[in-house]
């Protein structure tokens, strides 16, 4: 059996590992350049890119870039275009459901380019509570369906991934998540766990994982406190040795705190995600 891959976020928003700055115009290729080579020096196999402005990215660049790193480009990464632009699939006025869409179709576009999944997490934004709440979901499952048949005709993958309620209140979890790609019959959309938010959310981590393995395309990895993998209380031998049990085929993607500093995590989370997973080759031997 293969052994499973792993990548790393790779953004200046959220205090996440690695600062290429993708969302300056014009973009720090640089910068990018740098973070490309210490991920591929610490031994990732693909990087996540996380975007605000689609629109600013040369793709055919940044692919080169990546491929001359051996790297693959895993995920696009859309929270940012949240946290910035104020995005979001279920924001109350249209045009700035327009713009969410249009920024989105960039993106998967983009995806093309770079044979990488599209992730849709915070950029559902959230609601206003109480009855907005439903209404909210409601426009977050019609820019799902949008997204759905472009992304099918691009041959692009779209993922869902749960948040937990203190960053949304709109779909939390993997139960959650998975009903909605049923009801929309969603054919092009899978899900992104996340084992952060599964940590506060899921009864069982590794029961949701086995439950949501015939959708599970992509997963975050953070520690219990976002620190990177090994900083807090996770079982991540566990998680690998259940992921591994159900052929999951995907990265383990790292989308954790710059801690206790950025190069630092980026080895670590390497080195330490690398042991455990031959040690479950070992076991399973
Ligand atoms: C935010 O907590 C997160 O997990 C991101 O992947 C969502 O865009
Ligand atoms: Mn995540």
């Amino acid at each position: 059996m293969e052994a499973l891959k792993i990548g790393i976020v790779v953004s200046d928003a959220m205090g996440c590992l690695v600062s290429p700055g993708l969302s300056k115009a014009p973009v720090r290729y640089k910068e990018l350049e740098k973070a490309f080579n210490l991920c591929a020096k610490s031994g990732y196999d693909g990087v996540e890119l996380f975007v605000d402005k689609p629109e600013n990215l040369d793709a055919t660049k940044i692919l080169a870039l990546a491929q001359s790193h051996h790297l693959e480009i895993t995920a696009l990464g859309t929270g940012p275009m949240y946290a910035r632009r104020g995005l979001s699939l279920s924001a109350e006025d249209s045009s700035t459901r327009s713009k969410t869409l249009s920024a989105l179709r960039h993106c998967i576009s983009l995806a093309e380019s770079f044979g990488s999944l599209l992730t849709i997490g915070s950029i559902r934004g959230k609601s206003r509570g109480g009855d907005s709440r439903l209404k909210a979901l409601k426009r977050v499952g019609e820019g799902l369906g949008i997204l759905d048949e472009w992304a099918s005709h691009q041959g692009v993958k779209v993922l869902l991934e749960p948040i937990n309620r203190y960053e949304t209140d709109l779909i939390n979890t993997a139960d959650h998540a998975l009903s909605m790609i049923k009801n929309l019959s969603l054919t092009s959309t899978g899900l992104l766990l996340d084992t952060f938010h599964m940590n506060i959310e899921e009864r069982s981590i590794s029961d949701s994982i086995r439950k949501c393995k015939r959708s599970l395309l992509h997963l975050h990895v953070a520690d219990s406190n976002r620190w990177p993998p090994g900083y807090g209380h996770l079982d991540f031998q566990q998680i690998i040795q259940t992921l591994r049990a159900v052929n999951y085929e995907g990265y383990l993607s790292s989308e954790s705190l710059a801690k206790p500093d950025r190069v630092t995590a980026v080895k670590m989370t390497a080195t330490y995600l690398r042991g455990l997973i031959k040690k479950s080759l070992v076991q399973t031997e």
